[in-house]
Order: C-alpha cells, then structure tokens, then sequence
C-alpha cells in the first residue's frame, strides 16, 4: 500500500512539474508535498485536488465584462506616501521581493510594464455576495519569482500592501502552486486603462482560482517564507485574522 502510494505521488508530482515548467524547487518543497499527504486513505481525492489546482479559471469574452467593476475593502490607502507616489502616476512604486530569494530585488512599475505581459478576463467572486468580470493585465508572477530565485525552504508568498484596515496592515498570502499557476498575475491594467486607485494602484494580485479576498491591493512586497507564524496573527491573512476567513479560499 505504502509503496504504491509513494508511485503514485511520484506521478502526481511529475506531472505537476509538467504542467508548471520549471517548478524544481516546488516538487522538492515539504509544502507541496504536504498537499499529497493530507489525503493519504483516498488517492483518487489527492489526484482530483491536485488537477483541480492546476486547472484554469474560467476565461470570458470582452463582451461579458461588468459594466463597472466595483471596489471593495480599502477604495484609497489614503496615507501621506501613497497620495505622494500617486501624485506622480506611481513612477517611485517599488515592488520588494525579500525574504527566502536567493535574489531579493526591488521592481519598479515601469520595469514590471516592460516586462511580457498576460490579459485575462475573470470573475471575481466576493465572500460578502457580489460578482464582477474584468480584463486585467499584468505581469505573471512566475516571470518574477524565476528571477529572484526561491530557496528550497520558502513555502509561502505572503502579500504586503499599502493600506490598513482598521489600523492594521492588510496583507494575503499564497501557496507555491498559485504563485507559479499560469493566472496568477501582478496586474496594473483593469479593462484596459490604468488600474483606478479604489481598485488597488498601481499593482494589484490577481489568483483566479480564489475568492475576492486572497486579490492583495497596493502591493508593496513579496516575502517568500518558510512559515505564516510571524506574519500578522499567524494566520496567513488580514480577513484571516481578523474574521477567521479560510486561507485557501477556491472557488
Ligand atoms: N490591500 C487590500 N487588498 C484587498 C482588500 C483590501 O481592503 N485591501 N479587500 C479585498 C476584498 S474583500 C476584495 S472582494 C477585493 C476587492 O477588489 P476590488 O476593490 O478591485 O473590487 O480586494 C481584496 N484585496
Ligand atoms: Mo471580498
């Protein structure tokens, strides 16, 4: 039983290396391994998981969109710097990659722009009851982490933003499976034009595969870590810690 299991995640982690091109370091990573592990007594449910996360998120036409898409959660981070760098279309934004890189290094928007480039057109889907679908442009977040290098020991990406909620950071974080999935982007672009400041300016993350939530606004870093334990209150999340909201939020 145990070595046929043993074959079988060696599959499972094969074709997920497949899928996700590159990803070495993820087939390597305790925390993808995990994954399998938690489903040990029913394989077929550790496959299903798996093909689930890997799968795409539903593509629409420009013809679908919201008429206007509406904002949620912090509509202006409203602090002294943010208004500052607005004041000058984001040109000083930096986007800080720290943490477990064996290349930290800083992006500006202008750099993360000149980079390829992905357009997708999802849905949203908010916890509190509301839907809207939009084009967003941006940069894929694999393009990013390819450059800075993940250690073997980071598990987590966590999200830090420009905003606080209630006197309190907001800050998201993900696994590596969404952070190399295909959809997962920094976009700057919402239907085309610049992302409007209630919507996140000038970066927000998009992870279409979950709820409204886990999209980080204002993104100011990427801290790639081994645990969630010093972040926040530990929970990997602002509504997390806050409402006690699911850290994996698919939908
Ligand atoms: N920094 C930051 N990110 C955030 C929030 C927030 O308040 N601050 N709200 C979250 C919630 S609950 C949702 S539904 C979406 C809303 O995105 P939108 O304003 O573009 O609709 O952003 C998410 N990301
Ligand atoms: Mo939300």
């Amino acid at each position: 039983m145990k070595n046929r299991l043993i074959t079988r995640r060696n599959i499972l982690i094969g074709s997920a290396g497949g899928l996700l091109s590159g990803c070495d370091a993820l087939n390597r990573n305790p925390a993808f391994q995990d994954i399998l592990a938690t489903a040990e007594t029913a394989n077929f449910k550790v496959q299903r998981a798996l093909g689930d996360r890997m799968q795409l998120a539903t593509e629409y036409s420009l013809a679908d969109r919201s008429p206007t898409f509406r904002a949620n959660g912090t509509r202006d981070p409203g602090t002294p710097d943010y208004a500052s760098s607005a004041a000058q279309g984001f040109a000083d934004w930096q986007l800080r990659l720290t943490g477990l890189f064996k290349k930290p290094q800083d992006f500006s928007l202008s750099a993360l722009q000149s980079m390829p480039q992905r357009t997708q057109t999802t849905r949203h889907d908010c916890v509190e009851g509301w839907s809207a679908i939009g084009q967003w442009t941006g940069v894929p977040l694999k393009i990013l982490l390819d450059l800075a290098q993940l250690r073997d020991s980071a598990k987590f990406l966590v999200f830090h933003c420009a905003d606080k909620l209630g006197g309190r950071p907001y800050y998201e974080s993900i696994d590596l499976l969404d952070g190399f999935h295909p959809q997962t982007i920094l976009a700057h672009r919402l239907n085309g034009e610049a992302l409007p400041v209630a919507n996140g300016a000038p970066l927000r993350l998009r992870v279409e595969r979950q709820l409204g939530y886990k999209h980080a606004k204002y993104v100011t870093g990427i801290e790639a870590v081994a645990s969630l334990d010093g972040i926040g209150e530990g929970k990997g999340g602002y509504w997390q810690d806050v409402a006690n909201y699911e850290w994996y939020a698919g939908i």
